[in-house]
């Protein structure tokens, strides 16, 4: 059974893990915290993306010596393959490692087999920690290994009366500014963000993360801006400017544009619309989170947030559960997801 200062480990492993990165694309956020025989922390360490150290591997150089005899508290299974670093398994090994307690269990295929690896190594290990939690950490990732396609959010911006464009087609600003910061930090959280052609050429969107002069992030931090369809865009389009990675997808076949971004080990994708696109994903049953922001304004006219779900009488509609409910500015925010997500 795990100690209390194991425990209190594991919550320092998770928070580490938070701190660290808020993406860590293709790969999932990962905490680790050595401690010492009497439950000392010896050190801390935390993954920071693709090709950098892993977890483990960042806190026992952190520890140096002083992690032979140790315990390795870490939030994911520590992998046993030879990726884009070596497998942790064999550093907690060599470094003397003599108790390794993690949250989740590795649902990677390719990198799985840590803990057996360790066991028959002769240490000790405990499996299921705050497992809860360590799945919360990395929720979409883990969706997307289980399935080979990313996990969905779609977002949408709606007056109380539930348009999300007035009746000449209007939609910008339905939304206060403190929403539109909001949605800029859900982005940041997400590999991908994606609009259809039909809101490309509308709105001439950016779609960048920006910081809080308004200058965009730096190119390597910005998620893949994906546009769907198969109208071309402007030249001049800001989605073809050189801020960020922009994806042409000349499709409109939902899964396979999914299972294409899957392919490039997309693991969660943020879906801004608009209404006709993001109904084809509610018909196809690929939306597995709603964020909306509903603003205290009414239009009377104009278009809903989603057209065309597949939905034609009340009983065949896409059931929600309401998850969080946020005043964010004068909006609020709601988050939903289906029963099975
Ligand atoms: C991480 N960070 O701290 C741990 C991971 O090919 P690589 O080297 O990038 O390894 C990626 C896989 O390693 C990842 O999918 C996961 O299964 C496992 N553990 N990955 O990126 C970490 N501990
Ligand atoms: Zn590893």
């Amino acid at each position: 059974m795990a100690d209390q200062h194991e425990t209190q480990a594991m919550r320092r492993a998770l928070q580490a893990a938070r701190d660290a990165c808020v993406r860590t694309f293709p790969n999932p956020r990962v905490g680790c915290v050595l401690l010492s025989s009497d439950g000392t922390v010896l050190a801390t360490g935390a993954h920071r993306g693709a090709g950098t150290a892993h977890a483990e591997a960042d806190a026992l150089a952190r520890a140096g010596t002083r992690a032979d005899g140790s315990t390795a508290v870490v939030t994911l299974e520590p992998c046993n393959h030879q990726g884009r670093t070596g497998p942790c398994s064999e550093a907690l090994v060599a470094a003397g490692v003599r108790r390794v307690v993690y949250g989740q269990a590795d649902p990677n295929p390719q990198a799985a087999g840590g803990a057996d690896r360790l066991r028959a190594a002769g240490i000790d290990v405990e499996t299921g920690l705050l497992a809860d939690e360590a799945a919360e950490l990395n929720r979409e990732w883990t969706f997307a290994i289980r399935t080979g396609r990313p996990f969905v959010t779609w977002k949408y911006a709606a007056s109380l009366d539930g348009r999300s464009a007035a009746a000449d087609g209007s939609s910008r600003w339905i939304t206060s500014r403190e929403s539109r910061a909001d949605v800029q930090a859900f982005r940041a959280r997400c590999d991908a963000i994606l609009v259809g052609t039909g809101t490309a050429l509308a709105d001439d969107p950016r779609l960048t993360l920006r910081d809080d002069e308004g200058a965009p992030l730096p190119y390597d931090q910005q998620p893949l801006r994906v546009v769907l369809g198969e109208r071309d865009l402007p030249v001049d389009a800001r989605l073809n400017d050189d801020t960020a990675p922009t994806l042409r997808l000349r499709t409109r076949d939902v899964p396979s544009a999914l299972a294409e971004l899957g392919a490039r080990e997309i693991r969660h994708v943020w879906l801004e619309g608009g209404p006709r696109l993001a109904g084809a994903f509610a018909a196809h049953g690929l939306v597995d989170e709603v964020v909306g922001y509903v603003a205290p304004l009414l239009l009377g006219r104009g278009d809903a947030a989603l057209t065309e779900a597949g939905v034609g009488t009340v009983a065949d509609a896409h059931r929600l559960t309401i998850t969080d409910v946020t005043v964010v500015g004068a909006d609020v925010r709601i988050t939903a997801r289906p029963h099975d997500r």
